[in-house]
């Protein structure tokens, strides 16, 4: 009875073991037998949901076809710099990135070539010093007439709210370091200001990095309790969680909810307000296509290697406007509920 007992006990520990090691840090998704094919997916902040979106997709695609793919975070270049080498030490043929920092442009390039690694980039284009590498294959999203949805939806929501736009206030939380977010920030001012919203009236506050949502509930304090006299607020940012940590800002502040109207970009941070049993300031998103950015550039990297189908130059992504209204069945057709 007890050699029994022990015996179970070391099978039951053996299985744990076992468990931990095939789970390992680097989350590797299983290969199919035979499939040599190994491409690397690095983003820069894996607790964005978003993110976590994008690698659920690229393990679809990875499942499908039948490659290992490594996911992998680099929050700044000495990250870049490890995952890479680790990539290369794994035998990756491809690399996918989402950089940190557009200005590592010239060194993710070098280090791939030094490698003879395909290279794909995502979300956030790489830069050199006169400007984006344009001869890096990039999947992006059209980020100025995305931007331009979002002022688009804050106009029509302050319309039937029966807002007066010259006592609103807007909040932008920006980060004018990538282009992209640039470029969705001025989308969406272009559309406010050509509706009449007066630009002295938009105020622009720096989101600094890391860019999640406790990042931006500092920046948006700080910029609510400059103006003390903003009764109604409208809020813009590169995405969802720059909006969110702005709305979060306003609910500590007493700030009600009818008085907030935030759009953001994505989605897949959004949808948690959308959830909640009562509205919030988050009042809609511009749904991106975690789909396209995940499964379709881990597809055609695969394909790259696999068969020399070079992947398009650039390609531009659109989105759809979603609010707690209709995300659940917009969203469920993305295949993201
Ligand atoms: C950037 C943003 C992400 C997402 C992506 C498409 O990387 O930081 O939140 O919007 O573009």
């Amino acid at each position: 009875m007890r050699t029994l007992a022990i015996f179970v006990l070391v099978a039951a520990i053996m299985t744990i073991l076992a468990g931990c090691a095939s789970s390992g840090s680097t989350g590797e998704s299983a290969s199919t037998e035979g499939s040599n094919i190994k491409i690397g997916f690095v983003v820069k902040l894996a607790q964005e949901p978003w993110f976590q979106t994008e690698w659920k997709f690229a393990r679809e695609a990875a499942k499908e076809h039948g490659f290992q793919l490594i996911e992998l975070e680099a929050k700044d270049g000495e990250k870049v710099i490890s995952a890479i080498d680790n990539l290369a030490a794994q035998g990756a043929q491809g690399l996918i990135i989402c950089t940190p920092d557009p200005k590592l442009g010239p060194l993710i390039v070098s280090k791939a070539k030094e490698y003879g690694m395909k290279l794909l980039t995502v979300d956030d284009r790489l830069e050199g010093p006169d400007g984006p590498l344009t001869n890096v294959h990039h999947l992006g999203i059209s980020a100025r007439d995305i931007g331009k949805m979002v002022g688009q939806a804050l106009v029509d929501e302050m319309k039937s709210r029966g807002w007066n736009m010259s006592e609103v206030g807007a909040m932008a939380l920006t980060v004018d370091e990538l282009q992209t977010a640039r470029e969705r920030i001025e989308g969406a001012i272009e559309v406010l200001t050509a509706n009449g919203f007066p630009s002295d009236r938009i105020f622009k506050t720096a989101w600094r990095s890391p860019h999640n949502i406790e990042t931006a509930v500092e920046a948006a304090s700080v910029a609510l309790t400059r103006h003390p006299g903003v009764k109604k607020w409208i809020a813009f940012s590169s995405n969802d969680d720059g909006v969110l940590g702005f709305v979060r800002a306003t609910e500590s502040r007493g700030i009600s909810a009818a008085d907030v109207i935030g759009v953001g970009i994505n989605g897949t941070s959004g949808v948690d307000d959308f959830r909640k049993s009562n509205p919030t300031g988050f009042f809609a998103s511009v749904l991106l296509s975690p789909r396209k950015h995940g499964y379709h550039t881990a597809e055609m990297m695969y394909r790259w290697i696999k068969e020399g189908v070079e992947p398009p130059k650039e390609t531009w992504t659109t989105g759809i406007l979603i609010t707690r209204e209709n995300y659940q069945e917009l969203m469920a057709k993305e295949g993201l509920l």
